[in-house]
């Protein structure tokens, strides 16, 4: 574990606390990008397989002109969404939570530093924000896979919180119970990992239901100070592929296959014992409830909402004070309606990537109001894969496979043009060689290939 640059950025902030004079509206703080988008098939030139993130940033008037910047070529991910942000140092600047769920960690033999190769125990990297063009490219902290050979794709989903990150390895083994998945939270202090991980899964105190083989738990992942205790975060895990089975461990063969369900789990941080809800959505064959999952604070009440988009249907709950989430609305559609979900604007996004031809998008305001759709535009896009809430009311809608690159569309909600982004179309530029520097050959560029698949 390595936390680095403290003395630099607070270097940076007394000089700029010294030398500047006292401005009404004091310059933007660019902390980290407004957007980050992955490319889980990406390959960069001679180094094949370990996918490609792009840094986008807003400029500060006007409708989003990105500027793009490739900040880490070799930052593999997966489509299910293993991007979070949230200030974890408490420094002012939002943190980046990549999720690396196929790739090993190792020690090199004669550096510091912690190298990774393909594998299936998988790496969760933390890159600090700071101030700068290229925040988090020098400054990261590398959490490897807790117990070597597990092979349970730890970094699949993750979630952050101001001093706390919660991991996922959905295929994660227990004893008779292969592939029923697992959720390391880690406490930091600053930007250190304070101890050795809390493991939590479907058998542990407190937690509702049992560990049964294929649940999958952890596969989707929230953490957001829902109810409870002001300021301790609520830890929501998915399953998709439990079976409801009723009360009590499930036997073979028994029970509605892969109907899923979601965990919520009170005060996560808190000592004493865990108060955990189960959550239920449609008991149908495949619906897989808890896919996809979306919290959104506020001064009103908080909101969670579940998505099981094998049956096309997405639940909103409302959390109480106390901490327990109260349904209160759920919308049906087509397409695989719910594999993404982003909350914001007082609207929740969702993604329906085999909605018609292209794919569809619906905003949905959270006060019940009418439904705004937005079609994907190319046929086997797949628009809708992705969906992230940007700056000013701007939505993200990733669609993997436009083109031969993938791409994403910057939406207007309240109407206007679509922005399409691509790698290599000019602005966003293509994956470059690895390790050969920033001057390449044409015939060294490396390649594009599902840009637009998870955004954060
Ligand atoms: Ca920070
Ligand atoms: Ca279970
Ligand atoms: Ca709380």
């Amino acid at each position: 574990m390595r936390a680095a640059g403290t003395p630099a950025l607070l270097t940076a902030l007394l000089t700029a606390l010294v030398a500047a004079p006292v401005h009404v509206n004091p310059p933007i703080r660019r902390c980290a990008p407004e957007i980050v988008v992955a490319d889980p098939s990406g390959q960069e030139y001679r180094s094949p397989g370990v996918g490609s993130l792009y840094a986008l940033k807003f400029d500060e008037y006007g409708p989003p002109r990105v500027r793009a910047a490739l900040t880490r070529g070799q930052v593999p991910v997966t489509p299910e969404g293993p991007l979070a942000r949230a200030d974890i140092d408490g420094d002012g600047c939002e943190d980046l939570v990549v999720g690396s769920p196929h790739v090993d960690a190792f020690r090199q033999p004669d550096a510091p530093a912690i190298g990774a190769g393909p594998g299936d125990d998988g790496l969760v990297q933390i890159l600090w924000g700071g101030p700068g063009d290229s925040p988090g490219v020098r400054d990261t902290t590398v959490l490897p896979a807790p117990e070597a050979g597990r092979r349970g794709h730890f970094g699949w989903s993750v979630a952050a919180a101001k001093g706390l990150v919660a991991v996922g390895a959905p295929h994660e083994d227990a004893p008779g119970a292969a592939d029923s998945g697992a959720v390391y939270l880690f406490r930091l202090s600053g930007r250190e990992v304070r101890d050795a991980p809390r493991r939590i899964t479907q058998d542990s105190p407190g937690v509702p239901g049992n560990g049964e083989a294929g649940d999958a738990f952890g596969w989707s992942l929230a953490l957001a100070d829902l109810g409870g205790l002001t300021g301790v975060p609520e830890l929501v895990v998915g399953a998709p592929y439990e079976d409801d089975d009723g009360a009590g461990r499930q036997q073979d063969g028994q029970g509605v296959p892969h109907a899923g369900a979601v965990t919520l789990l009170a005060d996560v941080t808190t000592a004493g014992p865990t108060r955990g809800w189960r959550l239920s959505g449609p008991s149908a064959p495949g619906a897989r409830y808890g896919y996809a999952l979306a919290t959104g604070e506020g001064d009103g009440p908080a909101y969670l909402a579940a998505s099981a988009p094998g049956v096309d249907a997405v639940n909103l709950y409302e959390v109480t004070p106390d901490g327990e989430p109260r349904p209160v609305l759920q919308w049906r559609g087509t397409g695989a309606f719910g594999f993404s979900l982003a909350l914001g604007y007082g609207r929740l996004a969702v993604g329906a990537p085999y909605g018609g031809t292209a794919g569809t998008v619906t905003a949905l305001p959270l006060d019940g109001g009418p439904a705004t759709t937005l079609p994907g535009s190319g046929a086997g896009d797949r628009f809708g894969w992705a969906v992230a809430w940007a700056d000013d009311g701007w939505l993200l809608v990733g669609a993997p496979d436009r083109g031969t690159t993938g791409a994403v569309a910057l939406v207007p909600l309240g109407g206007g043009e679509r922005i399409w982004l691509a790698p290599g179309d000019g602005f966003v530029p293509s994956p470059p060689s690895a390790g050969i520097g920033p001057r390449f050959k044409p015939n060294e560029q490396g390649v594009a290939l599902d840009f637009g698949a998870s955004m954060g």
